[in-house]
């Protein structure tokens, strides 16, 4: 009989993926949808796979909706990807943060332990667990979180491990750096860019405004890290993994090379907030800084060692940066056109 998947966060950017990939290896994917949601399958008809799954109305805030769910459909590996995701909005909504991530992973955890003991279990644990912990930073890097997403997420980290230790469960953490596609939420740093390069192209945007240009992450590719957290949940014991590609790029590299895409060489000028990015040729500014974009506290740099995962799993990245961000920004122009 085929495996039997749950998914929380379907219809978000690694669930569509995830979806997909698990789909492809034969399984029977259920997935978790919200009331609210307003398109809730957009990613997963993105990738031909809408038809395939089964959605169930649900909510992590739910637990009584969530127990009757898994012991309806008693899956055999349950992937918690649901969460309030953005970080900058978390300092905005911290309650909901902390309900989301760490309430809702306990939830799922909680459902599991009770309805379906035997199923494993994936927590989407994440590099802003690690915060201001200075990189590069591995399974043992002690964690600072530097946002309420951050310190949420460490809870359910900590959930996870907890009913491992305490009950024997396969829960899994995939400490996960940041992963992006076409198909990233549009509040997210590379999106913003690969959007905003590819209407500047087309004359519909006139200057991309950003804010910390600084900041360093370790970028990979959404469907690389899918395929790890599958990976993951197979090893005959749980486990905790970082998934990273082991390359940093500062959030300025991010614009260079996504407008570089479209035929606009950069050259920077200017120091802190009164910094500009410029056409080479034309002069004309196509970046500036908005210090309402700040965060109240900004994790600086990450950049994961992923010798575990490579090890144990077998994981590797196949996505560069440069492909990753040529990727998004010929999405987006495909958009225009
Ligand atoms: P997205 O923001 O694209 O998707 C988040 C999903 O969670 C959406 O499907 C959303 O539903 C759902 N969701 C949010 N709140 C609830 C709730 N209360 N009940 C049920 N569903 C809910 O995130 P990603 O796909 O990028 O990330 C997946 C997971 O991996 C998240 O847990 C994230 O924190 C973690 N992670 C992501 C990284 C990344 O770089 N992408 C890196 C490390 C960890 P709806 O569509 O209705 O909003
Ligand atoms: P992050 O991703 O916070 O790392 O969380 P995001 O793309 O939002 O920010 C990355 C870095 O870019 C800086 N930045 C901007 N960010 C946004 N969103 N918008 C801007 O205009 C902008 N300008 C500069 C940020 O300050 C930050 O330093 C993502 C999410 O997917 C989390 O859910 C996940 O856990 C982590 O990655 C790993």
């Amino acid at each position: 009989m085929a495996q039997r998947a749950l998914i929380t966060g379907i219809t978000g950017q690694d669930g569509a993926y995830l979806a997909a990939l698990l789909l492809d290896k034969g399984y029977d994917v259920h997935g978790l949808v919200r009331w609210d949601a307003v398109d809730g399958a957009v990613r997963l008809r993105a990738l031909g796979v809408e038809d395939k799954v089964t959605l169930h109305w649900g909510d992590l805030a739910d637990p009584l909706a969530l127990a009757q769910l898994i012991t309806r459909i008693q899956p055999n590996e349950i992937y918690n990807l649901a969460a309030l995701t953005d970080v900058a909005v978390s300092f905005a909504t911290p309650a909901a943060a902390v309900g989301a991530c760490a309430l809702g992973a306990l939830h799922v955890l909680e459902a599991a332990r009770l309805h379906a003991p035997s199923a494993r279990v994936y927590q989407a644990s994440s590099s802003e667990m690690f915060g201001t912990a200075p990189p590069p930073q591995d399974e043992d890097t002690p964690m600072h979180p530097a946002s309420p997403y951050g310190a949420a997420k460490l809870a359910a980290y900590w959930l996870a491990r907890t009913y491992r230790d305490a009950y024997g469960m396969h829960a899994s953490n995939g400490i996960l750096f940041n992963h992006e596609s076409p198909l990233r939420g549009e509040g997210f740093v590379t999106k913003k860019i690969a959007r905003g390069a590819a209407a500047i192209a087309v004359g519909a945007q006139t200057c991309l405004t950003l804010g910390n240009l600084d900041a360093q992450r370790d970028w990979g590719h959404a469907r690389d890290y899918a395929a790890g957290m599958w990976a993951m949940v197979q090893q005959d014991a749980p486990g905790d993994y970082v998934l990273a590609t082991g390359k940093a790029h500062t959030v300025r590299e991010a614009a260079e090379r996504a407008l570089a895409r479209v035929g606009i060489d950069l050259i920077w000028e200017g120091r802190g907030v009164e910094e500009v990015g410029r056409c080479r040729a034309s002069g004309a500014v196509r970046v500036r800084v908005d210090p309402a974009l700040f965060r109240p506290k900004e994790v600086p740099a990450l950049l994961g060692n992923a010798a575990k995962a490579r090890r144990a799993l077998c994981w590797a990245p196949q996505v560069t940066f440069a492909a990753l961000i040529d990727e998004m920004v010929d999405a987006e122009r495909a958009c225009f056109t």
